[in-house]
């Protein structure tokens, strides 16, 4: 199975390297930067949308699926990209944006003047009464998620921004479009697939939420989406041997993750999902801060790791991605303990059964933003949530400190290269501004250092490439009751591998059968295995005996 060696990095292309001094990130700017990538030892790269849209959501509202941007580049760039990526053993995953388009898409367009196939590529109801949406379902940006449309007297349904109307995949010629697109890709030897929310194409029913919340219980895993991918994967990337494709799953389940990503169910090769990354949430809101329930965390990632393995299914693994604080200013110390903790992060996620994600910046330990004042953010998300925020009385400065914590802003500022104006991202000012973290936390630094976050993840990724019980090894949670210690063991054959993680500022202490095993990996110099360690802050060891 090729999946089993292969770590993904994840490029914001819009901040990863400009390169035509617009401020603003594109193809050419990455291509002067795989031997960067190559030296981390990654082999698939996922890119965030490039292609035509407004941008109201960065990308995710697509205007066409089969041009890029201008802003990014041309086929052309792109192909010379997939060429240099290739000579570097470095193969592209796409996202495909299949749950909406943007209404600036022609076949929305065409809906608008009363095309009726067009109509039918979307989901339109007519109102309860006159003003009143069909029901209360809401916008996972804020607000109703029905839009009216006067000519019609109906609405259609937004489940995000106003701009991203839903695609109805009820529809069979929706469902040709899209594996259409993925083909079209295909040929332009793209067989890497990322697919966006992909979890909520198939809607249960259109009926009122009746707790008042936002509707997910009807429109999340849906009765047809093990149908409706099982289709996509038999007449598009199904059809490549070498293809490797990840369903974003919102809300989603074990038991539907078992299908979506089960070793014989012919839907996609594995999934991402979210709860480990809501411990921080008060009473599951993600706009409610509260610390991270650090023993919900370790349960849940233990629940997932051995749920899929019973079901013989496929986790991604990761801690960030483009719609996520940074990990290491959220479960780790980016200050006092930002080398260790940063390390720790990585060993902890790196070592577990599944298929690793690193997300631009995570491998030097890029923090969030930290940003003082509303006018500096972009996301469509944010600033809708401030406004909201300040409207229900909160005052500005909580709802500032909420947007530091919570932002998918933190993630998207400017990879950090070096020191100089705005980290070397751009010489002219950046679509979205730089953390000030850059002087400090950036790529020159980092390579100038052989103890730094970096070197360390070039570590781990080899030992996946190396060790079949890093790649295939069952999953046992180890000390499932230590209120400070993450640990598992990994077993394949005779193998044994260990991985223990403080995710504390704090010493603390760990009785483990430890004695006859020798120490791979760890971010102190001088651990020694043994039935009792002490743990320093943030330390990680791995440990091995065959
Ligand atoms: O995100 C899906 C999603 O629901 C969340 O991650 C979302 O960004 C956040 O939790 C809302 O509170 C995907 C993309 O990753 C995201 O960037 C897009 O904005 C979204 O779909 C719509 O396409």
């Amino acid at each position: 199975m090729s999946k089993l060696d292969k770590v993904v990095y994840q490029i914001y292309p819009k901040s990863f390297q400009d390169s035509n001094h617009d401020g603003w990130g594109d193809i050419k700017g990455v291509i002067s930067r795989l031997d960067y990538l190559q030296e981390l030892g990654i082999n698939y790269i996922w890119f965030n949308p490039m292609i035509v849209s407004p941008q109201k959501d960065n990308g995710y509202d697509v205007a066409d699926y089969r041009q890029f941007d201008p802003r990014y580049g041309t086929m052309e760039d792109f192909e010379e990209l997939a060429r240099e990526a290739k000579k570097r053993g470095i193969d592209i995953m796409f996202d495909m944006v299949f749950n909406h388009t943007s209404t600036e898409h022609e076949w929305f367009q065409r809906a608008l003047n009363g095309e009726e196939k067009y109509k039918n590529y979307y989901i339109w109801k007519k109102g309860k009464a006159p003003g009143v949406p069909p029901n209360n379902w809401e916008s996972k940006f804020a607000g109703n998620a029905w839009e009216y449309v006067e000519k019609f007297d109906e609405w259609y349904l937004h489940l995000f921004d106003v701009s991203q109307a839903d695609l109805d995949w009820t529809n069979p010629d929706v469902r040709k479009e899209c594996a259409d697109i993925v083909n079209y890709w295909r040929e332009k030897g793209v067989h890497g697939f990322r697919f966006d929310v992909i979890n909520l194409i198939s809607k249960w029913s259109y009926e009122d939420d009746p707790n008042n919340y936002d509707g997910r219980q009807f429109y999340t895993d849906g009765p047809r989406e093990h149908e409706y991918l099982k289709e996509l994967n038999r007449t598009s990337f199904g059809q490549d041997e070498d293809h490797l494709t990840v369903g974003e799953m919102s809300s989603t389940t074990i038991e539907n993750c078992a299908g979506y990503a089960g070793a014989d169910s012919n839907e996609l090769d594995m999934v991402f999902s979210f709860h480990h990354l809501k411990v921080d949430y008060k009473n599951q809101m993600k706009w409610e801060l509260q610390d991270v329930d650090f023993m919900s965390l370790k349960n849940l990632l233990f629940k997932w790791q051995v749920g899929m393995q019973e079901a013989n299914a496929w986790n991604a693994l990761f801690w960030n991605c483009h719609d996520q604080p940074r990990s290491i200013s959220r479960f780790g110390n980016d200050k006092e303990y930002h080398k260790e903790s940063g390390k720790m992060l990585a060993a902890a996620i790196h070592m577990l059964r599944g298929t690793p994600y690193i997300y631009q910046g995570e491998e030097i330990g890029m923090t969030n933003a930290y940003f003082t004042d509303i006018s500096q953010y972009v996301d469509v998300e944010s600033t809708n949530i401030y406004k909201v925020l300040l409207d229900k009385g909160l005052p500005e400065e909580e709802v500032l400190h909420i947007l530091q914590e919570r932002s998918r802003d933190n993630a998207r500022t400017p990879m950090q290269w070096d020191d100089s104006e705005n980290g070397g991202f751009s010489d002219v000012k950046p679509w979205l501004q730089s953390a000030d973290s850059y002087r400090t936390i950036n790529v020159k630094n980092t390579l100038k250092d052989p103890d730094s976050i970096f070197a360390f993840y070039q570590k781990l990724i080899r030992m996946r490439k190396e060790m079949p019980v890093v790649q295939e090894g069952i999953i046992v949670p180890l000390l499932e009751d230590h209120e400070k210690v993450f640990a598992y063991e990994r077993k394949y054959n005779d193998e044994s591998l260990i991985c223990v993680n403080n995710f504390f500022a704090e010493n603390t202490e760990i009785d483990l059968d430890l004695a006859d095993y020798e120490v791979l990996l760890g971010n102190y110099p001088d651990q020694k295995p043994a039935s009792h360690m002490t743990l320093r802050p943030y330390e990680t060891v791995i440990l091995y005996r065959k």
